[in-house]
């Protein structure tokens, strides 16, 4: 039975991944998660205690990494801070957790000889123009434009140079935008649902043209478990649903889903360097590892993901209050930029 030590397993990606590994192997897992502001142990509420174990710990704490990596078979690290806005305000954690924490997990699996995953995003390539037929590739250049991106850029070029330079056993994966149930309330789909939920208008950055891949959690999941069975050691695998929306258009089906006027939101002055566009090309994902979406209806995925929101709301209420006070003190009210 393998052994699976599973970073910021409390987090939002990394708590559906146990639930899938649980679900869909007959493995072990430890979690080691700081449970920052974004790690919830509610979200692993119900797991089996004779499979599942919670380390409260930092990942840059060099002896606790390195004894958990000793027990383990295979790492697979979701640990980070994940929030753009937040990387914008205080990059600090950022360096520390993204660069400074992959840097101690790669230094622990170079150790002991242990196999590594390190999950990472498609906003490492930067952004690409709305009209443009190019998606990401495995060889797209590097180009990160906020603190987060920069940061997990630097640590995906970390695990790489250790493939090179110390032949550790890692695989890497870099995924568009994620959505699905334990998602932190500050993001885009979570917060717009939470805020129709609570009475408050949605909020929509700039003009709401911006782009992104959405890809279901549970795909993101099933990509992960492929890769770990059937990945090609050193490989960088992109994962995406080919899920291309823009914001205004996501927004709206949330409305129309929750039964509410097209036009209830607040347009929001834009974010400092937003990108504009971000798109997955995952055919060698789909074509060498078999991978395929099961979320392919965007509707269905974002109405069973409302019907989560309203029917968790112990699991995000007080989150959503801290959350909305500190959005509140950066953002502005814009007028004159249009529907259509
Ligand atoms: P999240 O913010 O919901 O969860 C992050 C988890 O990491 C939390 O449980 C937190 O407590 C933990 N953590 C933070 N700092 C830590 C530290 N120093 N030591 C130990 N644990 C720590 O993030 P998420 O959205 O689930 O993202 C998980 C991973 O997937 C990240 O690496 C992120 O870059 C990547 N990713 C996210 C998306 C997305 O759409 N959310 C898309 C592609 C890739
Ligand atoms: O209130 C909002 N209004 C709004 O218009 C928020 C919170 C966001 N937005 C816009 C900004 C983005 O164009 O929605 C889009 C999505 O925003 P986020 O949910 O903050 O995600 P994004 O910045 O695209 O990054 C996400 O995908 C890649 C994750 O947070 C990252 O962890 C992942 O790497």
């Amino acid at each position: 039975m393998n052994k699976i030590l599973v970073t910021g397993g409390a987090g939002f990606i990394g708590a559906n991944f146990v639930r899938h590994l649980l679900e869909h192997s007959d493995c072990t897992v430890t979690i080691l998660d700081k449970l920052t502001y974004a790690g919830n142990k509610e979200s692993l509420a119900g797991l089996p205690a004779s499979r599942v174990k919670l380390v409260v710990g930092d990942i840059i704490d060099t002896e606790l990494v390195d004894r958990l990596v000793a027990a383990h078979d295979t790492v697979v690290h979701f640990a980070a801070e994940s929030h753009n806005d937040n990387s914008l305000r205080e990059p600090t954690a950022f360096v520390r957790t993204n660069v400074v924490g992959t840097f101690e997990l790669l230094e622990a699996v170079r150790k002991h000889g242990t196999r590594f995953h390190h999950i990472s995003t498609d906003e490492v390539y930067g952004d690409l123009e709305l009209e443009d037929s190019q998606r990401f590739t495995e060889t797209t250049p590097y180009q990160p434009s906020s603190p987060y991106s920069a940061t997990k850029a630097s640590s995906d070029l970390l695990v790489r140079a250790w493939v090179r330079s110390f032949g550790i056993n890692a695989t890497l994966s870099n995924c568009s935008n994620n959505y699905g149930p334990y998602q932190h309330v500050e993001k885009f789909i979570p917060r717009q649902i939470t805020n129709v939920l609570t009475g408050v208008r949605p909020k929509l950055y700039g003009s709401g043209t911006n782009v992104r891949d959405w890809i279901h959690v549970h795909d993101h999941s099933s990509a992960v478990q492929r890769i770990l069975e059937a990945g090609e050691p050193g490989r960088t695998y992109l994962i995406g649903a080919d899920g291309e929306r823009n914001n205004l258009e996501v927004l709206r089906q949330i409305l129309e889903l929750m039964g509410r006027p097209r036009d209830e939101f607040d347009w929001i002055s834009d974010r400092p360097g937003h990108d504009l566009r971000y798109a997955i090309d995952a055919t060698p994902l789909r074509q060498e590892l078999g991978w395929k979406p099961e979320f392919q209806d965007f509707s269905s995925g974002l109405e069973r993901t409302i019907h989560w929101y309203a029917t968790h709301r112990q699991w995000w209420e007080a989150s959503k209050e801290i959350t909305e006070t500190q959005y509140a003190q950066q953002e502005q009210l814009v007028e004159g930029v249009k529907s259509s």
